[in-house]
């Protein structure tokens, strides 16, 4: 790749630079204030690790910004603070999360009306989109497949609760209007959902040109992924946006806000339970189970909320055990710092 000497600039104050895509070893990144500009790469520690600002040193991600300093190579050198980040579970040799995309403004939940939807899936996206601080979308795609794209959505909005749902197709354009309409300049946007849902299709019909490629027709429905890392793509007008490859299944991470957000019925009948821990599954005076006695909150409901919430606090309790492993081994190793300290610098070991 070519490195026009301007960039970033041979002296000591670095360059910001915006992340497009990150690789084991190295990172591409363009000018943060310039998102449209030519990708250049940038190698990271052999650790590849960048400090916060507050020093801890994480993986950096798509849609970091960075600072980038022209040593004997270009190196990107930290990670400024995320102003939104979308987590997922993963099982990662250094970390339980993976943090998809970083500082992104709205998060595209890509689903398709054909195959019908699972608003299973739907419900987690969107918990996950709550939690990372920026604004979920529902965008059902392949509206031209199906007789009533409307009526469908209609079904899909009543469990995104306080979220725009859009049924779209990019064959005839149908629907894309709304969508574009989020595309102010300098905002980020972060499409997730499954394999095929049609998430590259729609960045190509945002951005107005081929600029990923997308899946041939499935005889199976499933298996290959088309996408197969994640970038953050320049659109029309300004805006950016992040295409991930679809995952088959994408575990919760633990956040009882992001779950109550998601699931504000169930968490507003939840406010008239007799105990405030209940778990709405035998306690008297449950009135999220009276709620479903009643017909006033559709079963699934309740079902799809006991699961998530099972997950997320079985991941809690997997990352507090993380957390109290990392402190024990601290505190071994303070502890012999502390033993060798009083030995003196130069004692002989016993
Ligand atoms: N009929 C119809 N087909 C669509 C539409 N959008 C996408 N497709 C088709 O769906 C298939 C999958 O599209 P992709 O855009 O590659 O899906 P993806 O979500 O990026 O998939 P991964 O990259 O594997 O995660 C392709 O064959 C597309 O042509 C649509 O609006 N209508
Ligand atoms: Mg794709
Ligand atoms: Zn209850």
């Amino acid at each position: 790749m070519t490195q026009p000497a301007a960039f970033p600039p041979d002296d000591a104050a670095p360059l910001r630079a915006r992340v497009v895509r990150a690789d084991r070893g190295a990172l591409l990144v363009v000018p943060d204030d310039d998102l449209g500009a030519a990708a250049h790469r940038v190698d990271l520690p052999r650790d590849g690790l960048l400090p916060l600002p507050d020093g801890t040193r994480v993986p950096p991600t798509v849609g970091d910004v960075v600072d980038v300093r022209r040593g004997s190579l270009w190196q990107a050198s930290a990670v400024h603070e995320r102003r939104s980040s979308l987590v997922r579970d993963s099982a990662g040799r250094t970390s339980l999360e993976q943090v998809v995309a970083a500082n992104v403004d709205v998060v595209l939940v890509v689903e398709h009306l054909d195959p019908e939807p699972d608003l299973g899936r739907v419900e987690r996206l969107l918990t996950l989109a709550w939690r990372s601080g920026a604004r979920p979308v529902v965008v059902l795609t392949k509206a031209d497949l199906v007789p009533d794209p409307d009526g469908m959505a209609a079904q899909v909005a009543q469990v995104a609760i306080g979220v725009d749902v859009h049924a779209v197709s990019v064959l005839d354009g149908a629907g894309l209007d709304p969508v574009r309409a989020l595309l102010a300049p300098g905002v980020a946007l972060v499409a997730v959902g499954p394999s095929g849902a049609g998430k590259s299709s729609l960045v190509n019909a945002l951005a107005g040109r081929e600029v990923m490629a997308t899946g041939g027709s499935r005889a199976d429905g499933r298996g290959r992924h088309t996408t197969t890392h994640r970038e953050l793509v320049p659109l029309a007008g300004g805006a950016v946006l992040v295409d991930t490859p679809g995952v088959r299944g994408v575990g919760m991470v633990a956040e009882a806000g992001a779950l109550a957000t998601t699931f504000a019925d169930v968490a507003g009948f939840a406010e008239r339970c007799r105990f405030a821990d209940c778990a709405h599954q035998v306690e008297p005076g449950c009135a999220v189970r009276e709620a479903v006695e009643n017909g006033d909150l559709p079963e699934r409901r309740l079902t799809s909320w006991r699961r998530l919430a099972r997950e997320a606090a079985y991941q809690a309790r997997r990352s507090d055990a993380r957390l109290a492993a990392a402190e024990r081994s601290r505190w071994k190793r303070v502890t012999r710092e502390y033993h060798r300290g009083l030995r003196g610098p130069g004692a002989p070991r016993p």
